[in-house]
């Protein structure tokens, strides 16, 4: 009986925590360089299910997540992250979200979320006024949503 709860109790810890660690569907990291790019999300666009979780890691000190006003679904409260703190958003609603780093919106560290993949708000998305290098990569990010 020993052996048996002493598994039930292992089994049960084991459950416990791979489901706290893959609470995440998808991990971003916020860098301050990769390869030749410096201030960026290690990946710029992910797609995910309706009810996921994104998980940004705050690898690299001064960043942030910061949903663009306009760049994400009507019905959804704006959100914005700490500085230096990871944090995560379980995306419930479904469409195009795009967000960058405050600080660094003008230099390429923007990103993209699609869910559940809707892109009805697409015209929105393309209608978001970047600026500096953002305004470069912008148009290609999109296009491959
Ligand atoms: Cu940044």
């Amino acid at each position: 009986m020993t052996n048996y709860l002493s598994k039930l109790l292992l089994t049960l810890s084991i459950v416990l925590i791979s489901s706290k660690s893959f609470a995440a569907n998808e991990t971003i990291e916020m860098l301050n360089k990769m390869d030749n790019e410096s201030m960026v999300y290690s990946k710029k666009v992910v797609r995910i299910n309706v009810g996921d979780t994104v998980f940004w890691k705050a690898t690299d000190k001064g960043h942030n997540v910061e949903f663009i006003k306009g760049g994400f679904p009507e019905n959804v409260e704006k959100f914005k992250s700490k500085f230096n703190k990871d944090t995560e958003y379980t995306f419930t609603v479904p469409g195009i979200y795009a967000y960058w780093c405050t600080p660094h919106k003008s230099m390429g560290m923007i990103g993209f979320v699609v869910v559940g993949g809707d892109k009805s708000n697409l015209e929105a998305i393309k209608n978001i006024n970047f600026s500096g290098k953002s305004k470069k990569i912008a148009p290609d990010l999109i296009n491959s949503l």
